[in-house]
């Protein structure tokens, strides 16, 4: 099947007329009961509340039929077998299956891409191991103690989403047990993370697809050095989830050794070893297979074709509608809960790099807008801050809100006949309401004027089996979208420039170092005047 380009597809047309008059909440300013019910979505215990969106009946089946054009559930379901979807057809490109699903396709009898499965399944049973041996006393310290701690070293993919579900998920951690993140070049991030922390009882988990990534690989070279300044031997403590023949496929440096593959995405890579060590200490095993589980369910539910029964693909078709049609820049996801703090961190890099792409995927230019931007914080602290100009700004900025039924902690109090879990959802549903039906006034600073297009993803309560679902659920509304807009969501080419010149700059640093009356006589273009200019080469 030949990808085509958004604005080709016949119902593109159908889209643009509807867009001139979507439905407008400011004839009544109220969202009707039925409506409310009408506009519903149900699936892997999530609920998706759509009627606060600008759409009716006839803008659901337009996009039902963009979706059936441009067989989105089709690539869904042919990326999940192992095609190589990572390319650009006849340029020089990554040439990669995305098979970040067979992570989590090890407990279906048939999966999907049974050799991507199966390596998965052998990395599950080393993690078992490990953490069964952490367990048992089997691997102690030098003096015989448990460990207690664990530093996660790693950047970007291999950073944001474990980072997010570590969040998402202490209020499930084995007591006694914490992780800490060290990612930034900035010696600062190590520096604050390595004060106050045991060392003797801290294990190192350094995540690193490539193995060559330089902030992971300084980092790593710092914290063996703070270890061996303690007496304390590395190896004893460090641990390494990299590609297979990475430069850090070195396992005699590394207590254990993990893989990730080739074909998972760095940042669709939290439910692999890259995410799966780390949570698992946390969590236990249990904790890591239940994310697994819930992310499961989402994959197979999601190769639904009607969009009304599919929450990612209606989730991506809504996205699309407000971005393309009603012409909207960007989105906020607004998590009302405290778990999700690093959520929207997380999704921005799943989102902005996968779908922040101005070429199709035969290399042409596109004619539409692809990727928004994607920004949040969790509720209700950003109504004290930012939503003043959500409700009342001169840009429309359509809402993604996140909220759940019951609290993690089940630690909550009545105060005037409401708990504070009540008062969070209180919070968001009123203003999911409010965005969309805005108010009139006859002061014109009390007018609101409504029709800003949002939604409500909820579920019962944040597990690590809600959490594996809420993940999948937007790998896959992207990966949706990324097919919608004709892009490839899989590659990264846009960090590279600024990553070459980086280097460039740090040569000349070194230079610097090695011969003091080196003074940048190099060819123009190479960065040497902007060093200068900056200051940074004043010793
Ligand atoms: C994600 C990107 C990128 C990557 C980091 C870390 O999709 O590829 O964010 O995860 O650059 O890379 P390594 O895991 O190779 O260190």
């Amino acid at each position: 099947m030949n990808p085509v380009d958004l604005d080709k597809h016949p119902s593109f047309a159908l889209l643009k007329e509807l867009a001139q008059a979507p439905f407008n909440f400011a004839s009544s300013r109220v969202v009707a009961a039925d409506r409310i019910k009408k506009y519903v979505s149900s699936m892997a215990g999530f609920d998706l509340l759509y009627s606060t969106q600008r759409i009716d009946d006839d803008v659901l089946d337009a996009l039902q039929a963009l979706a059936d054009e441009c067989r989105v559930t089709e690539q869904f379901k042919t990326m999940k077998s192992g095609a190589v979807m990572n390319r650009i057809e006849g340029f020089d490109s990554e040439n990669r299956q995305v098979l970040h699903t067979a992570t989590r396709d090890v407990f279906s009898d048939s999966p999907a891409e049974p050799n991507a499965a199966g390596q998965a399944v052998k990395e599950l049973q080393k993690l078992r191991l490990f953490l069964a041996d952490l367990q048992s006393g089997a691997i102690v310290n030098k003096n015989g103690e448990a460990f207690t701690d664990m530093v996660q070293v790693g950047i970007g993919g291999s950073d944001l989403g474990p980072r997010a579900l570590y969040h998402a998920l202490s209020a499930f951690k084995i007591s006694g047990r914490r992780v800490h993140f060290i990612s930034n070049v900035d010696p600062d991030d190590a520096a604050s993370v390595l004060k106050g922390l045991d060392l003797s009882r801290t294990l190192v988990n350094v995540v690193s697809k490539s193995g060559s990534t330089l902030e992971t690989l300084t980092n790593e070279e710092l914290v063996r050095e703070a270890y061996k300044r303690e007496g304390l031997e590395p190896q004893q403590h460090f641990v390494a989830v990299t590609g297979e023949g990475s430069p850090m496929d070195n396992p005699e440096s590394y207590l254990r050794s993990f893989y990730m593959f080739d074909y998972i995405g760095g940042r669709y890579s939290a439910t692999s070893m890259v995410g799966g060590v780390m949570l698992g200490f946390a969590l236990g095993y249990q904790g890591v297979e239940d994310i697994l589980r819930g992310a499961a369910e989402v994959d197979a539910a999601a190769e639904e074709k009607d969009i009304r029964k599919n929450i990612p693909l209606l989730m991506a078709l809504l996205g699309v509608w407000n971005h393309n049609f009603l012409n909207c820049e960007t989105v906020a996801v607004l998590p009302y809960s405290q778990g999700l703090i690093r959520f929207t961190a997380h999704l921005q890099q799943c989102d902005m790099e996968s779908n922040g792409k101005s070429i199709n995927r035969q290399g042409a230019d596109l004619s539409y807008q692809s990727g928004p931007i994607v920004w949040g914080e969790p509720g209700t602290n950003g109504q004290h801050a930012f939503y003043q100009l959500i409700h009342q700004g001169t840009t429309v900025i359509p809402v993604e809100f996140i909220g759940f039924r019951k609290s993690q902690y089940d630690n909550d109090i009545l105060i005037k006949e409401t708990s504070s879990q009540e008062k969070l959802l209180a919070n968001l549903l009123a203003q999911s309401l409010a965005l969309a039906t805005g108010q009139e006034h006859e002061n014109p600073n009390k007018r609101f004027p409504g029709n800003r297009p949002n939604s409500v993803l909820m579920a019962d309560r944040l597990t690590p089996g809600s959490m594996g679902a809420l993940l999948a659920l937007y790998e896959a509304k992207i990966a949706f979208q990324g097919f919608l807009w004709n892009i490839n969501s899989f590659d990264q080419e846009g960090v590279q420039l600024g990553k070459k010149l980086a280097n460039q700059l740090l040569d000349h640093f070194a230079a610097r170092r090695k011969d003091n009356t080196y003074d940048g006589n190099v060819p123009d273009g190479s960065g040497w005047a902007l060093l200068q200019a900056s200051g940074a080469l004043k010793r």
